[in-house]
């Protein structure tokens, strides 16, 4: 904070008779941080789940408006937001594997969105294909199947323009259950709770500030869950069930707790086999993990804190982003739910029966993020397997200082190794999204399926993926094309 002479004499900083200025030190011009906030003062609170305009015997409909709107983040400032219903994090939708949802997004912001539906095996044109544009005043319905119980979340995906459309605020969670996971004694209910962790930066008007570093990434120096700074959130002495997502554009977590561990069960695409009991989770951009805190360890009274230690691979501006929430132990109650030691069978795919591998190589050239030494071209395919067919592919980073969290659409696929060693215990469960860290290579394997037609591979630090680091593989051939449902305009709209 910059005090005058005058206001630094009446808070008594310096003598009035003082000839002694306080020493302001001129921040340089790039680093803008944001207010100080005091952390774990705003209570923790979870995005509203979004019930469904209808429903019949198969499917349910939803709709969700794509609109500005100015909300209160920090304290006593309006920051203009883009969200999905006008709200950052977007609504939740909770659904029952085995029933369709129809989602009819409406675009009411001046820019031209696609919507993803990451961790959902969707047809090619309800995939959210970053060319397949809803126009500003357009909307378009998606159908999502919902054939597995997993964590996923909703986000933008136009082409170019994905960081500042999700930094913005265009994200939300979406949760497919089963009756296989409900029968499992896990905590339920209330004590199942979304944390979509996002970092942003503000300016002292309380407006978001973008800065891409150069096509580097976005970093906050704020951090926050389900959209509020460092909350604070009361808890009983019992456990709790999270469901995490990395929501940020482009910085690593590194979740802790100051005690105490943390005992992972899920992954991006549902249960792991076993819980692990972890110390630390590493947690890449859009990556997801359940875990369980047990609060029942700690006495009534007793302040848990969320922490993400800084990464080389992050550029923080100040130390704040090294501490995410707390957790305030307030009651007592009692405790019915169990961690079973046996969460479900995670059916590891072998490595005969891949027919193939391809290697694709994330790396810089010329200043732009290219896969292979090739940027975005929708009208080119780098791999082609054939519906069925069991393949490894080998992601690799050749550089140090970056890391490119891959995302591959459609399929869950297992992680065989990193640079040759086994994967850390937590992420041995079907994923979405691979970190593949400085010098690495990263080694995974799936079958392809359970659709044919295009889809997307890209860096998930959202800037890198804007810039040109993103490609498309076509599983079989014959697949829908991506842009054969386009969206349509509001003048022409049907009632659901
Ligand atoms: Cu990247």
């Amino acid at each position: 904070m910059k005090l005058t002479r005058r206001e630094a004499i009446k808070l008594g900083l310096i003598g009035s008779g003082s000839l002694l200025l306080p020493f302001v030190k001129q921040e340089p011009a790039f680093a803008q941080f944001s207010p100080q906030i005091k952390p774990f003062e705003l209570p923790f609170r979870t995005p509203p789940v979004l019930q469904p305009i209808r429903s019949d015997a198969t499917t349910d409909y939803y709709k969700i408006t794509m609109e500005k709107a100015r909300v209160e983040i920090l304290p006593g400032l309006k920051t203009e937001i883009w969200g999905y219903n006008g709200i950052t994090p977007g609504p939740t939708i909770r659904q029952q594997r085995g029933r369709q949802s129809v989602v009819r997004f409406i675009n009411n912001l001046d820019e031209k969105m696609s919507v993803h539906l990451h961790g959902m095996a969707s047809l090619p044109q309800y995939d959210g294909y970053a060319e397949d544009l809803i126009s500003p005043g357009y909307y378009k319905d998606y159908l999502y199947p919902n054939n597995r119980a997993s964590t996923l979340w909703y986000h933008d995906h136009a082409i170019h323009q994905t960081a500042s459309h999700v930094y913005r605020g265009l994200a939300g969670m979406y949760i497919v259950d089963d009756e296989v996971e409900q029968a499992l004694p896990l905590p339920k209910g209330e004590y199942e709770i979304p944390l979509i962790i996002q970092d942003k930066r503000f300016a002292r008007n309380g407006s978001l500030i973008l800065d891409n570093l150069n096509n580097r990434g976005v970093y906050g120096d704020v951090m926050l869950v389900n959209g509020v700074p460092f909350p604070r959130m009361e808890v009983a002495n019992r456990k709790y069930r999270f469901r995490v997502l990395n929501g940020g554009a482009s910085r690593l977590l590194n979740l802790q707790l100051n005690k105490g561990e943390l005992i992972v069960i899920g992954t991006d695409a549902g249960l792991i086999s076993a819980p692990v009991k972890t110390r630390t989770l590493r947690i890449g951009i859009a990556e997801r993990y359940g875990f369980i805190i047990d609060f029942s360890q700690y006495p009534i009274g007793t302040r848990v804190i969320l922490q993400n230690p800084i990464s080389s691979n992050n550029i923080d501006r100040d130390n704040r982003t090294n501490q995410i929430m707390c957790f305030d132990v307030v009651r007592q109650e009692s405790d019915d739910s169990l961690i079973p030691d046996t969460l479900r069978f995670v059916q590891p795919i072998p490595i005969s029966s891949a027919l193939r591998t391809r290697t694709f190589r994330f790396d810089r050239n010329n200043g732009v993020w290219k896969i292979n030494n090739l940027g975005w071209d929708k009208n080119r395919i780098d791999a082609n397997p054939g519906f069925g067919d069991v393949e490894i592919w080998n992601l690799v980073n050749p550089g140090g200082g970056w890391i490119h969290p891959v995302h591959i659409h459609l399929v869950d696929l297992q992680l065989l190794s990193r640079n040759g060693r086994n994967p850390l215990p937590y992420e041995r469960g079907w994923k979405d999204v691979f970190l593949v860290g400085e010098n690495e290579t990263v080694r995974v394997i799936t079958k392809f399926g359970p659709n044919i037609g295009k889809y997307m591979m890209h860096c998930h630090n959202i800037v890198h993926e804007d810039t040109d680091m993103m490609t498309q593989f076509e599983v079989g051939t014959g697949g829908d094309s991506p842009l054969s449902a386009p969206a349509k305009p509001i003048s022409q709209i049907l009632p659901l």
